[in-house]
């Protein structure tokens, strides 16, 4: 157990902080493995039925913490390749195939690992004040954390390498006018806005809902053909859902669903 991730489960929502406020929320190992476990959870426990992910204090993440970085320090450099397929991957892995939906609320900046873990989210709605930032190129580095993947698929070329060679700052607005994130909210707004939406998911159709994340997903790669025969697979399963069958019952009664996740 650890206090570096926070983890609370409420009405079908797994709320999970991120918990360095001192570090900005940059990630140490500790944080890793408390971050992927919490995403375990969220699998593994068929009540948790979406996922809201924020940092706490004035930042959502920094990134990786540096200071266990430091070459002064001596001893053999680190093989990044290593840390990443050992700590970052897993997560950012578990969080495309979960089948439920993941939303990300920045609370603040967002740099290096820590923006490009937000992008993986379903979901991202950012304040107004929030920046995000590839940091990498300051320091040498690549953008990780499935961050080339997703600024190019999401903006293009362009927009993806001005970001990841300049690493100068994204304020919200742009970044949500360029499609980038949902949507940019006042600040005092954020997290309000963002429980809500998590809460409003929570209670939805869920098996409906993961598999029209994982059609989402697949699109990107597939041909129109391809496609058409996955959206046929998944509408079917999704037919057998009781979720289904109380929807058009409850639209048929003209009243809301109580849908269960089933
Ligand atoms: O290593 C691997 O396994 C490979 C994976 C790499 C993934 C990566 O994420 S690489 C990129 C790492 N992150 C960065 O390069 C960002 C570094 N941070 C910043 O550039 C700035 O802190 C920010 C732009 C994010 C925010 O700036 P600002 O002015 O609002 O805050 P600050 O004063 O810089 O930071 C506040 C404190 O947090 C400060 O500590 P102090 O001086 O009060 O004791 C600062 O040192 C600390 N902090 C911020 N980011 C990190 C950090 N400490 C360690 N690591 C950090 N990444």
């Amino acid at each position: 157990h650890s206090d570096t991730v926070l983890v609370a489960r409420e009405n079908g929502v797994l709320r999970v902080t991120l918990n360095r406020p001192e570090k900005l929320n940059s990630f140490n190992e500790e944080m890793h493995l408390a971050l992927c476990a919490a995403f375990r959870r969220a699998h593994d426990e068929p009540e948790v039925r979406a996922v809201l992910l924020t940092g706490a204090g004035r930042g959502f993440s920094a990134g990786q913490d540096l200071g266990d970085r430091d070459p002064r320090k001596g001893g053999p450099a680190p093989d990044l390749g290593h840390t990443l397929e050992t700590f970052y991957n897993p997560t950012l892995r578990l969080i495309r195939a979960l089948e439920k939906p993941v939303i990300c609320a920045v609370n603040g900046v967002a740099a290096g690992a820590g923006a490009n873990i937000a992008l993986t989210c379903d979901i991202v709605l950012a304040a107004e004040s929030a920046r995000f930032i590839q940091a990498f190129s300051r320091i040498g580095l690549i953008p990780d954390a499935g961050g080339s993947w997703s600024l190019t698929r999401i903006l293009g070329e362009p927009r993806a390498k001005a970001l990841a060679l300049t690493a100068e700052p994204l304020d919200a607005a742009t970044a949500a006018a360029w499609g980038l994130i949902w949507k940019a909210v006042p600040d005092a707004e954020l997290m309000g806005e963002a429980e809500a939406l998590a809460a409003r998911l929570a209670a939805g159709p869920t098996i409906g809902l993961g598999l029209t994340k994982r059609l989402i997903q697949a699109a990107g790669t597939q041909s129109f053909d391809a496609q058409l025969d996955l959206e046929r697979d998944c509408q079917r399963e999704a037919g057998r859902t009781a979720d289904y069958s109380e929807g058009v019952t409850a639209f048929l009664e003209k009243r809301t669903p109580e849908f269960r996740g089933q």
